[in-house]
């Protein structure tokens, strides 16, 4: 959810990319700006880097959301593993309602990204109050948002956030498949070269970059715990995925039974939310999500180190350094 989005010309979310209220006029004139390399100016707020439309989003969320003791909230860097943590912590939650290999399961008919919504790119977009009263609980949510901006909603609540971060390398690359993938040929971006791409995360102006200053915001939350806070990895839910369905399912205080172990039901889950059980559903080949994306768009090879196929050895050296040099500074460490 980033600069493709600002040429969805279809897509209903995303086409009054400028419209934005006084108030948020006001704000971002007197915000840092940087221009991307399409003219389109970015606007730093509280750290992050973002569209006009997102900080009105953002605005929007900030001052109307309520949080409830019970909500759930994804956060991650865009393409982390967003996805992926919506399908899983989606079918954990909900797996006495729906049983994970019936073929009523929603995550069968619906994308993950319409069954636990965007804040900021998705249901405060071009809305002030979305309905959310009436959605039972817990609520799960998603945000793209550092956790500074997040936690302004969510100062009185001890609701929890699940973090899912990945290497910033796997991260860029998918990022600039995503973008090529789903802007049409006559925009620029279907020919954006990825040595553009690796500048712009060295420079770090891009839509909710700084990578590594998102990451470090959710580390440092990790060890303060205001908010009763997860920090996963993709490479270890790759890796090792029935230990961190499970994990997931600890924190979020619906662990699995062992009844539920012997029975299969995390199998179940992980096969349900796998990349090629879902990249392959219809649903996922043809539809739209509620945020403006086609929603084969959100799919691609998974795994990880893919990396290495388009990134130098110079460049890998230049992202990596830039992010521990981040973390060294903070004395903190991902594990
Ligand atoms: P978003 O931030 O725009 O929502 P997000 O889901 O975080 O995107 O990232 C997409 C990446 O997750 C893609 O990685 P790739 O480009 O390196 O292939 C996509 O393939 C991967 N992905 C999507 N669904 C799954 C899944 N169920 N399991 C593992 N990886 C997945």
């Amino acid at each position: 959810m980033e600069e493709a989005s600002q040429n969805l010309q279809n897509s209903p979310n995303f086409t009054n990319a400028d419209s934005v209220s006084q108030e948020c006029e006001n704000l971002i004139s007197s915000l840092p700006s940087e221009k991307d390399s399409t003219g389109k100016t970015l606007y730093n707020y509280q750290g992050s880097w973002y569209y006009p439309n997102t900080i009105q989003s953002i605005l929007n969320f900030q001052k109307y959301f309520e949080a409830r003791d019970t909500d759930i909230i994804l956060a991650s860097f865009p393409k982390s593993g967003t996805t992926w943590l919506k399908a899983l912590a989606f079918a954990v939650v909900h797996r006495n309602k729906y049983a994970a290999n019936l073929v009523s399961h929603p995550l069968l008919s619906d994308n993950p990204h319409n069954l636990v919504r965007f804040l900021e790119a998705d249901l405060y977009v071009n809305n002030q109050r979305p309905d959310l009263k009436e959605l039972s609980s817990p609520r799960l949510f998603a945000t793209h948002m550092p956790f500074q901006t997040l936690h302004e909603s969510l100062r009185d609540s001890p609701c929890k956030v699940v973090y899912v971060c990945r290497d910033i390398k796997d991260a860029l690359v998918s990022r600039w498949h995503f973008i090529r993938k789903l802007v049409k040929k006559e925009y620029l971006y279907s020919n954006y070269p990825v040595e553009e791409m690796v500048e712009k995360f060295i420079k770090g102006a891009y839509s909710f970059g700084p990578f590594q200053d998102q990451v470090l915001s959710y580390l440092k939350e990790s060890l303060v715990n205001s908010n009763p806070l997860l920090f996963m990895r993709y490479e270890e839910m790759i890796e090792k995925p029935e230990a961190q369905v499970m994990r997931l399912a600890d924190f979020l205080g619906c662990s699995f039974t062992e009844e539920e172990k012997k029975s299969g039901t995390v199998e179940n889950i992980l096969e349900l939310c796998s990349l090629s059980n879902l990249s392959n559903l219809e649903v996922n080949k043809t539809g739209t999500s509620t945020c403006g994306i086609a929603h084969h768009a959100f799919f691609r090879k998974g795994g990880v180190g893919d990396w290495k196929n388009h990134l130098t050895d110079d460049m890998a050296i230049k992202l990596d350094e830039m992010v521990e040099k981040k973390l060294q500074a903070s004395g903190l460490k991902f594990q």
